[in-house]
């Protein structure tokens, strides 16, 4: 790997943080989520979470013991603004200028996003997503932040995972806002990529200089046999979610086949919110694509009987905790097709990771050794990749430490850290090790 490899790891504010409701916080969509009854696992909630709020410089000692010269993390919109969604809650702000200082008086480069989910509930009683003239509040906020603290960051992300927010919250339900309507999630995404777009110019007018990026969680689907039902149904599959992202932001429109499939099933009446310069928006050139790489779907058609379809080919290997595959090799496959099709300026892994629960051992260990193998061949899956002409500048473990898995609670467990969530402490896990001697390696 180059020298200067970004090597990091990544969380979010609302699976850590805690302390949702002090120093001028508003509520956001999550807190709501976690207070409605059975939309959580084991009813868990992130009123403490990891407690990160008060303990983050204890938890940055761990990054300097790693190695990592990078930390991706995402402010909390609710944190920083008041009501109105235009007024600057300043004891918000000043807990990220505490933050980011500590980071850099340690010289670890922080990448910041602006938006990984939590948002004002407040923004959501205006419309949200769903709705066009909400994108003005996106891009008020975009504004404070990059003003705040342009001069100190040199990298940005916009959205994490907008295929997340659309689909898991507008169209399955089972994240905030908790909605249920292919065309609503359609529009979400589109609006997300909007207003993407017209968040680019502003930051870079207000962080002269740095580097501006969207994270996209992507999953390469593969057909479960040759058969011509399953192929075509794997084209569907990738186009629904990887392409229907990649294409426009990489100046092309979104993918007709899929489209067309939705509204011959009657799911929507057709894609009727692209106004007129949309395309160009979306596709403002950016300085590199956020990748969060876990697992690949093997994909079977449903659309004929087993009986009738061709025998399967490609069995799943062994599964995490949360049902996905270990597929190291889907990794490299990926950074390989998306740098040959889209040709992005700059590449990062900002997550890569896997659900493992490990108890303590008597000796105080975590030995999360399938972590470890999970870790090991992804870093060779980025290497093989390098080493084949990808432009990948920085990997970022997901996550620091174990945390609010949001509708999951927090019995999946991603961290290289173990928290006991009843006493709050830290525990590096075997996984941790093994990154820091890779890192130092
Ligand atoms: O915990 C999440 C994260 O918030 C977004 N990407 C996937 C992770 C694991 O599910």
């Amino acid at each position: 790997m180059k020298k200067d490899f970004m090597w990091g790891v990544a969380t979010s504010s609302f699976q850590i943080e805690g302390s949702n409701d002090i120093d001028g916080k508003i509520r956001s969509i999550w807190d709501e989520f976690c207070d409605t009854p059975e939309k959580i696992k084991n009813s868990d909630h992130a009123k403490i979470a990891c407690d990160h709020y008060n303990k983050f410089s204890d938890d940055f000692n761990f990054l300097d013991e790693l190695g990592v010269n990078c930390y991706r993390f995402s402010i909390s919109w609710p944190r920083i603004v008041k009501e109105d969604l235009k007024t600057k809650n300043q004891k918000g702000l000043d807990f990220y200028h505490r933050m980011i200082n500590n980071l850099l008086d340690r010289g670890i480069e922080p990448f910041l996003t602006l938006n990984h989910w939590d948002i004002p509930q407040i923004f959501l009683e205006k419309g949200g997503w769903t709705n066009r003239d909400c994108i003005k509040y996106f891009l008020e906020y975009s504004d404070i932040v990059s003003r705040e603290f342009g001069d100190i960051i040199n990298y940005w992300i916009t959205h994490n995972e907008p295929w997340v927010i659309s689909n898991c919250g507008y169209k399955d339900g089972i994240h905030a806002p908790g909605e249920k309507s292919v065309y609503d999630s359609l529009k979400v995404n589109h609006h997300l990529l909007v207003s993407h777009g017209q968040a680019v110019p502003i930051i870079r007018s207000n962080s002269k200089d740095s580097e501006v990026g969207i994270v996209l969680n992507l999953t390469p689907g593969m057909p479960a046999s040759s058969s011509s039902e399953d192929q075509k149904a794997t084209l569907l599959f990738n186009q629904f979610f990887n392409d229907w992202f990649l294409d426009p932001l990489y100046g092309k429109k979104y993918p007709d086949e899929v489209a067309q499939d939705w509204i011959s099933n009657g799911l929507i009446p057709g894609i009727d919110f692209i106004n007129d310069n949309d395309y160009d928006i979306i596709s403002t050139p950016t300085d590199f694509l956020g990748i969060n790489y876990y697992s690949r779907a093997i994909i079977r058609s449903d659309s004929i009987s087993e009986s009738d379809n061709l025998p399967i080919e490609i069995v799943a290997g062994e599964k995490t905790d949360f049902d996905w595959e270990v597929y190291p090799d889907g990794l490299e496959n990926l950074l390989i097709d998306v740098h040959r099709r889209y040709s992005p300026k700059s590449i990062y892994i900002t997550e890569n990771g896997c659900a493992y629960d490990y108890p303590i051992e008597s000796d105080g260990d975590i030995l999360d050794t399938k972590r470890v193998e999970y870790l090991e061949s992804h870093i060779q899956a980025c290497r093989n990749a390098v080493d084949k002409g990808v432009p990948l500048n920085g990997y970022m473990h997901w996550s620091l430490m174990d945390n609010f898995e949001w509708a999951e609670g927090y019995c999946k467990k991603f961290g290289l850290i173990g928290i006991d969530f009843e006493t709050l402490k830290r525990t590096p896990k075997k996984s941790f090790w093994k990154y820091k001697e890779i890192i130092n390696s």
